[in-house]
């Protein structure tokens, strides 16, 4: 009688099977990697090859027409709205992490599964990513797959450049009208590591990331739109909230609501209500945790169907703004 294991029986199965397919097929025969070799390269040119186009990116985005301030699920569905609907809009993410994504890599606690209540999936559907429905609810097996697709789909778009690792530290205001209106007109920004140990170096100056709509005197251009400023750095932490702590600062008018305790039901619709253009600062707009701290919505917890729909209120807004 036959006692073969499971790794036996795969292992025989792989032997007595047609020729491994891979990639690689074509270079490598008859599976002799001995002689395998990569095509050559001067390390001057890896190095050339990452900064000249860093460069161009920095060039190029030094004007944006839209600034997102954090790349977590909020500001990842946005960017993908806007960069979808409007191809000739430059749209500039700054992310203060290493890892865009923020919160969304995880569902809740250490748990996998990312939560989403209905209507919230439609938006799954139009980035193709498959759930299992619970009726009220859909739940996307591993939260990572949700945050890893609207990633890549963001980053496909040739009108979107992620900064990564870069520290949005202040605001760029300028007067706007004779009441002592002001708008936002860029972001200040530092590599988030010389962020974190201002106090540790000297002489590290911030570089700045200027809206469109101004002419090279600095002149407000009337014949083009103003650039706006999405803020979705998530609640309060070390980094997060924070266009809702410096807006409290610009906007004499305006008090920060603080976060509010959890009650799933309300959190998600508040957050929703209230994301959008900020009437205090003009070309400003919040989505996401950001607009828990800045409006006093509470919090949901684990699910991230008010993240996703706050994003899409807030570019559908900002696709207005630009068409108008
Ligand atoms: O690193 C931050 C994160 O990726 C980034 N960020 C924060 N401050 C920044 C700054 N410059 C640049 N000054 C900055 N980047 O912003 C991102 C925020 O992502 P998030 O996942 O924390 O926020 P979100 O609003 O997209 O999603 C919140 C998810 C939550 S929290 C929550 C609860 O606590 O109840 N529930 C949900 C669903």
């Amino acid at each position: 009688m036959s006692t073969t294991t499971q790794t036996e029986t795969s292992q025989l199965q792989l032997n007595s099977a047609a020729p491994i397919q891979h990639a690689l097929s074509d270079v490598v025969k008859n599976e002799d990697w001995s002689d395998f070799k990569f095509a050559p390269i001067r390390e001057s040119t890896v190095s050339r090859a990452m900064t000249s186009r860093y460069f161009q990116d920095l060039d190029k985005y030094a004007v944006s027409d839209v600034i997102i301030v954090g790349a977590g699920s909020a500001g990842l569905s946005a960017a993908y709205v806007i960069a979808k609907n409007r191809p000739d809009l430059k749209v500039c993410l700054v992310e203060s992490n290493v890892s865009p994504g923020g919160g969304a890599w995880l569902g809740g606690q250490l748990f996998s599964a990312m939560i989403m209540r209905k209507p919230a999936h439609l938006f799954l559907q139009d980035l193709g990513i498959s759930y299992e429905d619970e009726g009220d609810y859909v739940v996307v097996k591993h939260a990572a797959l949700f945050t890893s697709t609207v990633l890549s789909k963001v980053l496909e778009f040739p009108n979107v450049k992620l900064f990564n690792a870069t520290a949005v530290e202040d605001l760029v205001t300028r007067p706007a009208g004779q009441n002592g209106q002001v708008s936002v007109a860029g972001v200040v920004t530092n590599w988030t590591l010389v962020t974190m140990a201002h106090d540790l170096q000297s002489c590290m100056d911030p570089n700045v990331i200027e809206l469109s709509g101004y002419k090279d005197d600095g002149e407000r251009d009337h014949s083009t739109k103003h650039g706006v400023i999405l803020s979705t750095t998530g609640h309060d932490g070390p980094f997060g909230a924070f266009s809702a702590k410096r807006i409290v600062s610009i906007d004499k008018n305006k008090q920060l609501g603080g976060m509010k305790g959890l009650d799933m039901n309300n959190a998600e619709a508040g957050v929703v209500k209230h994301a959008g253009s900020y009437s205090g600062v003009e070309n400003m707009y919040f989505a996401g945790m950001e607009v828990a701290e800045l409006e006093g919505c509470n919090r949901m917890g684990p699910t991230f169907g008010a993240m996703a729909v706050s994003g899409i209120k807030a570019a559908e807004e900002i696709l207005k703004h630009f068409a108008a």
